[in-house]
């Protein structure tokens, strides 16, 4: 069967036609439009997935924010331009007339890593540095996804009781500080108004501000993987979304792990299927009917 993966991301959104080997075969990209109301997403969404009509049998999706019986509730709404609610399921079984099913994009890309990983790993899990910073949980082989779809939101943990506030409403969240958007939200003076690509290109050149604020970024990461190793003894953990796989990221992460003490250090890996995790997880979670 072929699967019409949809991956919803604060900033940008992907479809992709998956064959039954779960190969991609066709993939488009659009911006995620900037608004409270549901009537832009599903407008984005419709002309996203228009190219695809007729080639798939069902589709997946894999969305930001808490996923609920098919229904999309943001924690952090800002992510979405304000959007806190969308009925992902109804939408696009509406607008494709397939059967589909819907799961977090953290919780979907940790489902496609963890079976890109060695047989042997039973506990690994994957963070996405991205518009925010989200989680998925593979505990004993078993993807975490709760009974409110909430496991695995760890960028929501705290990072510093005197950061800024988060759009969740908690105050120094590791999203705060970490995310594309809390880089962005961070940058004063010359750097006020850049986007989190633009203050990395400016890391890259030596910018202090910049190197400040993806120091500050890594650094929090870091922190949030030995939390995770002392909260449930990971063995690995793998880092995708577009800063988390950005040249150098990694490295800076991993540096600041090591200054942990051994006991928190874990196995840190750049996700193997990059930007396509999502993608191919929601598929995957399709296919092996998983959820
Ligand atoms: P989404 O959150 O929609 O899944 P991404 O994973 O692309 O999308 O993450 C978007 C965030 O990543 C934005 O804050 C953007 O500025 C930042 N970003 C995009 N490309 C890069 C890059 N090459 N280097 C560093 N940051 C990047
Ligand atoms: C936020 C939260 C998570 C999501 C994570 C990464 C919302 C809308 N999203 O913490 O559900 O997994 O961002 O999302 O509350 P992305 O847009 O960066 O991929
Ligand atoms: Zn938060």
């Amino acid at each position: 069967m072929s699967t019409l993966a949809i991956d919803i991301g604060g900033t940008k959104l992907a479809a992709a036609l998956i064959d039954p080997r779960q190969q991609i075969i066709d993939r488009r990209i659009l911006p995620t439009p900037a608004s409270r109301t549901p009537e832009a997403l599903r407008e984005a969404l419709r002309s996203l997935i228009a190219p695809f009509a007729g080639q798939a049998q069902r589709v997946a999706v894999a969305s930001t924010g808490i996923i609920r019986h098919g229904i999309l509730t943001a924690l952090n709404p800002d992510n979405l331009g304000g959007l806190a609610q969308f009925p992902l399921v109804d939408t696009l079984a509406q607008l494709t007339g397939l059967p589909c099913l819907a799961v977090n994009d953290a919780q979907a890309a940790a489902w496609a890593e963890y079976r890109a990983l060695p047989g042997e790993v039973r506990d690994m899990a994957f963070i996405t540095v991205s518009t925010g910073v989200g989680g998925g949980i593979i505990s004993h082989g078993k993807l975490l996804t709760g009974r409110q779809g909430m496991a695995g939101h760890i960028g929501h943990t705290l990072a510093d009781p005197h950061g800024p506030l988060c759009g969740c409403g908690r105050r120094g969240c590791v999203e705060a500080i970490a995310s594309g958007r809390g880089i962005s939200a961070q940058a004063v003076d010359a750097l006020h108004g850049m986007t989190a690509k633009e203050i990395y290109a400016l890391h890259q050149q030596g910018h202090p501000q910049a190197t400040c604020l993806i120091e500050r970024s890594a650094q929090t990461v870091a922190r949030l993987i030995a939390d995770l190793k002392a909260g449930y003894d990971c063995e690995c953990v793998v880092l995708g979304g577009s800063v988390g796989l950005a040249d150098g990221y990694l490295s800076l992460v991993a540096g600041y792990l090591a200054r942990e003490p051994a006991a928190y250090h874990t196995h840190l890996v750049a996700a193997h299927h990059q930007h396509d995790a999502g993608l191919l997880g929601a598929a995957m979670l399709a296919e092996e009917d998983i959820l």
